[in-house]
């Protein structure tokens, strides 16, 4: 139809609406609020998302963060905005330490529930929160955005259809360099009241989930160390210095559920690494390699292969036959970080209507704290840990 050719064309989507109310608007909040924008606009869905309010804790900076990521409203009262009818998704992007209290609330509230990694600061709290969501009929999701990457889903159905034969090794890394300077104030980051670890919650938590998603083994127990090289950090007020509570570098080992064994190193003082995510698991047949820095690839190497053309080759991930690339545009045009959460939101509110299981939801959260706080309880007793969940 050409709107030229028609003097009064009403562009109106009758979709039902989901208004979301976000909560905190730092880095997560825009990158969230970029797939609240962008997901009716390339994914058909039951819903239009409606970036409808922001809450932050001081109304200016929640107002203006509102204006530029464009939410309708703004509040500074989390209290108000869950005892609104007219909101249903709730997102939680705010600092570890504020997920429990704000995530039981908003369920309790009878809101749909998106919160970002990791789901909480300890098991006890998780477990809290996948029971509470269990009892509700709200949907709940965790913003493990590396999940929905088309190169990770093709991993996970290629590892699910055997093309590795039975997985043996996982090899993951998630390193930056961020904190590599001493220099580098202090934030929620470093001190353990406010976000329960380091490199370790922030980034560990995205390997063990991505692992899971991809291989859907479980951890069956852990091993690891882990380190602070810089024991203090400017406040950044003057000249006063904050102590830093948690690690910079978090190395563990696994074993899982049918004897796959697997290597884990988060960091935040690699220097030269700025966001280098990579995993490779290998299998009784082959091996396949994800590299965030190379987000729309993946390396295969398979045994199947005539002997003397085997090695690994590069799958690119966006063709229409790719999971999530049809969306966007002709085969080969490549897509980045921000588009993982689109397609992380676009799976969320699918499912609202279908009905079908999202994940990761708050048991697979639970899940991947209990790697977390078995492989931080192993750092004191030097042996592996059980990882009861
Ligand atoms: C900082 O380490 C951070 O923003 C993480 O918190 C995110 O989860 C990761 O995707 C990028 O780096």
């Amino acid at each position: 139809m050409s709107i030229a050719a028609t003097k009064n064309v009403v562009l109106s989507d009758e979709s039902p609406i989901l208004n979301v109310a976000m909560i905190g608007h730092a880095f997560m909040g825009r990158a969230h609020s970029n797939a609240y924008r962008q997901v009716n606009h390339f994914f058909d869905l039951p819903f239009r998302v409606v970036a409808k309010v922001v809450v932050g804790r001081a109304l200016d900076r929640a107002g203006a963060a509102a204006a530029k990521l464009g939410f309708e409203e703004a509040s500074i009262s989390l209290e108000e905005v869950l005892a609104r009818d007219d909101i249903d998704l709730v997102d939680v992007a705010t600092p570890n330490d504020s997920h429990f209290a704000i995530a039981m609330a908003a369920l309790k509230a009878g809101k749909h529930v998106l919160c970002e990694k990791p789901l909480a600061m300890t098991v006890a709290e998780a477990k809290l929160m996948a029971a509470e969501a269990k009892k509700r009929k709200a949907k709940v999701g965790l913003w493990h955005n590396y999940r929905s990457a088309p190169a990770t889903k093709l991993a996970a159905l290629m590892i699910a259809r055997g093309d590795i034969g039975v997985v043996r090794q996982v090899r993951a890394v998630y390193l930056q360099d961020w904190l590599s300077d001493a220099s580098v104030p202090a934030s929620w980051r470093t001190d353990k009241k406010l976000c329960g670890s380091g490199a370790h919650g922030d980034l560990n938590a995205h390997l063990i989930d991505l692992t899971r998603a991809l291989t859907g083994l479980e951890f069956l127990s852990v091993c690891g160390m882990q380190q602070t090289f810089t024991k203090e950090r400017p406040t950044g007020k003057g000249k006063a210095k904050a102590e830093v509570t948690v690690d910079d570098a978090f190395c563990f080992l696994a074993r899982f559920a049918g004897g796959a064994i697997g290597t884990f190193e988060a960091t935040r003082v690699a220097p030269g690494r700025k966001n280098y995510n990579r995993i490779e698991i290998s299998g009784t047949k082959g091996t396949i390699i994800w590299n965030l820095e190379r987000m729309n690839e993946l390396q295969f190497f398979s045994f199947a292969d005539q002997r003397d053309a085997q090695g690994f080759r590069t799958i690119m991930c966006m063709d229409s036959v790719h999971p999530y690339a049809a969306n966007w545009w002709p085969d080969g045009h490549t897509v980045g970080y921000e588009h993982t959460f689109v397609h992380h939101l676009a799976d969320f509110v699918s499912s609202l209507k279908s009905g079908a299981a999202f994940a990761p939801n708050f048991h697979d959260g639970l899940k991947v704290q209990a790697v977390l706080e078995a492989a931080m309880q192993s750092v004191k007793s030097g042996t592996f840990v059980k990882v009861n969940v």
